[in-house]
């Protein structure tokens, strides 16, 4: 491959390397050796140009002199975040003769690595990393935090992530965005639909808790009461099976359980529905009637409603409905909950999982990473944290911040921020941003795979995770082993080749370094048949009935949560990706402060008015946020948006010394206030499933 490090003024091409659907092409306009310019390439198929502003103002990010510059060591008390300098060589010397010590005393169990997709690289997130843990036997973590519960309830009833092609919904006269807020989280799905509404005025549905970004586009929003997303979607099934709206000969063909289906419907009567659900019998008369009659529509799920107990079998319950209609053989009719399985990569290459050989290693839930901290027995020893910051993102954080205190627990932290973790570690190592390296993009929304080759000097003494673990090998006393001698270039020519993925064929590595942006070859689902057992949609499902589960798509109310007042569903927002860019003042200036959505009438009871800081608690903690009173969440649910960063107001990152208050730091820690139960499937989070008190203060 051509070097464009070395060039130091042009424009060029990069991926957006971000856990967002989307998946970008970028132009990155360089000076003087520097990014300063970020926008869309518009060669992209599906993108178009178009980006959002969060990724717009991404040379900020890469350039911050906040940065982490050289690894670090800590030398004040763990979460102050006081460190000193230090080399790499005797950071990574530090690290494995720590290792080596532990693997002799406790075992290589006593390792656990906790990571997620900071960087959506196929090579950074899931590639030397993977070889390298299993290689060596360290606890495995289950990476379950995003969309697992959803994915398992969507395979249920489809067999696995394969939705309709994205361009195709260019044909639909209806769009449903059920619990995704796509004008933050999706926006090119937004585009689309936008576009087809002013050309063939298709018409938009929103239904979610909340009436964000999303809801107010649309032509008709949905409140809904949380958690209660399946009693609605068999409620629509009973009225499409009682009215005829169904398509029988697609049943027929493409479907199994479609007679026990209509059976097991009838139980969900409008009236009972909209009992459970908080939304009117006549407009549940209404939006079935719709969706049986309109053509093509179309569905996109999202993630809300399965951060729930029940979300997986949101999802499930969900999935069935294109197939009541018929309408995945119509061009833009159908659904997408995610779409990795067109572009999945050669996992076994990628990853080896042949390298834990015969080891029989525990197996950890990241969304209950604080109870393994604070109650695994054998004890976890040491933590290694990259491309996540789970002292923010993940549930229940005063127990994940109680186990990261822990002063026998050895914590490194790889990122390119002295993140809220990053506080707590013993060592931090120095991140490069994606655009320092080359690594390969598969979207999960649209069907085109890119590579990044790196367009800037690794910055400072900054190192990419493949180089880091490369480099933790050699230490290890492993770097002899073959998978830790490829380059990126074989890792990569290994993952595009892929026996088990048709949709791969052809998509080879020299081609797409040539032209960018390859399709995977794609073809609508039916006719066809799918990778369920019965290689049918499965409205009933005997694998469901074996692993335990109701085999027809079952409305199972929310776990019950203590006795407080209100739902609290807080989502990410729009300015930040997660906890990505919630350090950075010009996102923290677009969105402000954190706010806690109230019903008027709620806050009327309680005397709560618009501006007024409360406190919200719960068993697990508590936050103080302003409160936002309106109609834009039903009587009984708050909402609240964004990771907002500890030091909120303040600077953060790179300020090597702590905060002074760090309680006060922390009153917008929303995860203070999540459930880290279990979802029913995939074992997903529960983030929107916990209930709080609201009080004045
Ligand atoms: N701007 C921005 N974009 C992002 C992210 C970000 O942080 N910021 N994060 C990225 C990531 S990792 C992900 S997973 C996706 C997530 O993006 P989405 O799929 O949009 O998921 P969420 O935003 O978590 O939730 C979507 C909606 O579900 C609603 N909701 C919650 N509970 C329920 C329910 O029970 N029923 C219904 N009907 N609705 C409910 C919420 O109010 C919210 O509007 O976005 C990605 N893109
Ligand atoms: N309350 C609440 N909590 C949530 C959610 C919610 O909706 N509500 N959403 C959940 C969801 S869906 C998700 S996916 C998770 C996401 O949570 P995380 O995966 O933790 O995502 P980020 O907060 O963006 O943190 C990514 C980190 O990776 C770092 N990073 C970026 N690139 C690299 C790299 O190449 N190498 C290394 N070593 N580091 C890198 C970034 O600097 C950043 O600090 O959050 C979850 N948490
Ligand atoms: S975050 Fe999403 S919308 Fe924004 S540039 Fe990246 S891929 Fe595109
Ligand atoms: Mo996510």
């Amino acid at each position: 491959m051509p070097s464009f490090v070395d060039v130091p003024n042009g424009v060029f091409h990069a991926v957006c390397p971000l856990d967002c659907p989307d998946q970008c092409g970028l132009l990155l306009h360089k000076a003087d050796g520097k990014i300063v310019k970020v926008e869309g390439d518009p060669r992209h198929p599906v993108t178009k140009g178009h980006i959002c502003n969060k990724v717009r103002n991404m040379n900020e990010r890469i350039h911050d002199e906040h940065r982490l510059k050289y690894p670090l060591k800590r030398v004040g008390p763990k979460g102050e975040g006081t460190f000193t300098p230090i080399s790499w060589e005797e950071a990574l010397q530090t690290i494995t003769s720590r290792w080596k010590k532990l693997i002799e005393s406790d075992g290589p169990e006593s390792i656990l690595p906790y990571s997620f997709y900071g960087n959506m690289g196929r090579l950074s997130a899931e590639g030397m990393d993977r070889r390298f843990w299993n290689h060596l036997g360290a606890t495995r973590l289950d990476r379950t935090i995003c969309s697992s519960a959803g994915s398992s309830g969507y395979q249920y009833t489809m067999g696995g992530s394969l939705g309709i092609d994205p361009e195709d919904t260019i044909h639909s006269n209806l769009f449903i965005f059920w619990g995704i807020n796509a004008a933050s989280t999706n926006m090119h799905q937004v585009a689309l639909a936008q576009k087809v509404r002013k050309q063939n005025g298709a018409k938009w549905i929103v239904i979610d808790v909340h009436k964000n970004q999303t809801g107010r586009l649309a032509d008709w929003f949905i409140p809904i009461l949380p958690g209660t997303d399946s009693a609605l979607a068999l409620g629509i099934m009973h009225i499409l099976f009682a009215e005829n709206m169904v398509d029988h000969d697609f049943l027929q063909k493409y479907t199994i359980g479609h007679e026990e289906l209509r059976e097991h419907v009838q139980q969900y009567d409008p009236a009972s529905v909209s009992t459970i659900t908080g939304v009117p019998v006549e407009d549940i008369f209404k939006l079935a009637r719709m969706y049986g009659k309109t053509s093509p529509s179309f569905i996109r799920i999202g993630n809300g409603p399965q951060h729930h107990d029940n979300g997986g079998m949101f999802v499930r319950t969900v999935a069935c409905l294109p197939a009541l209609t018929g309408q995945w053989l119509v061009k833009g009719g159908g659904a997408i909950k995610g779409n990795s399985a067109y572009l999945e990569p050669n996992t076994v290459s990628l990853q080896r999982p042949d390298l834990l050989k015969n080891k029989h290693t525990r197996v950890v839930n990241m969304n209950q990473l604080g109870e393994a901290l604070l109650t695994l027995d054998p004890p976890v020893k040491s933590l290694y944290v990259y491309g996540s910051n789970p002292a923010l993102v993940a549930p229940s954080s005063n127990k994940v911040r109680q186990g990261l205190e822990r002063e026998d627990l050895f914590l490194v932290v790889h990122d390119l921020f002295l993140t809220e973790t990053a506080k707590y570690a013993d060592i931090v190592l120095p991140a490069t941003s994606s655009f320092e390296n080359t690594d390969l993009y598969t979207s999960y929304w649209h069907h085109y795979a890119q590579i990044q080759q790196p367009v800037i000097a690794p910055y400072e003494e900054s190192k990419s995770n493949v180089e880091v673990f490369r480099l933790l090998a050699i230490g290890m006393g492993f770097g002899d082993v073959a998978a830790f001698k490829e380059t990126e270039e074989e890792m990569m020519v290994g993952a595009l080749d892929n026996p088990r993925n048709s949709f791969l064929e052809g998509l080879k590595y020299d081609a797409l370094v040539e032209r960018q942006y390859l399709k995977a070859k794609v073809k609508p689902l039916f006719p066809g048949t799918l990778p369920t057992p019965s290689e049918k949609i499965e409205l009933y499902s005997e694998r469901m009935k074996q692993d335990g589960y109701p085999p027809l798509p079952t409305y199972i109310p929310l776990v019950d949560d203590g006795d407080h007042g209100y739902q609290f569903v807080p989502g990410p927002n729009h300015n930040f990706l997660n906890s990505t860019f919630s350090n950075n003042q010009k996102h923290i200036g677009l969105e402000k402060e954190p706010r806690l959505h109230m019903n008027r009438l709620d806050a009327l009871a309680a005397g709560i008015e618009e501006g007024e800081i409360v406190r919200v608690w719960n068993s697990r903690g508590e936050c103080e946020l302003k409160v936002a009173v309106g109609d834009n969440v039903l009587p009984g649910v708050v909402v609240s948006q964004g990771l907002w960063a500890d030091t909120v107001g303040r600077s953060r990152s790179g300020s090597e010394s702590g905060d002074a208050n760090p309680n006060q730091s922390k009153r917008h820690l929303l995860n203070a206030l999540t459930p880290d139960r279990i979802a029913d499937m995939g074992g997903g989070a529960t983030f929107f499933s916990g209930r709080v008190s609201v009080e004045k203060i």
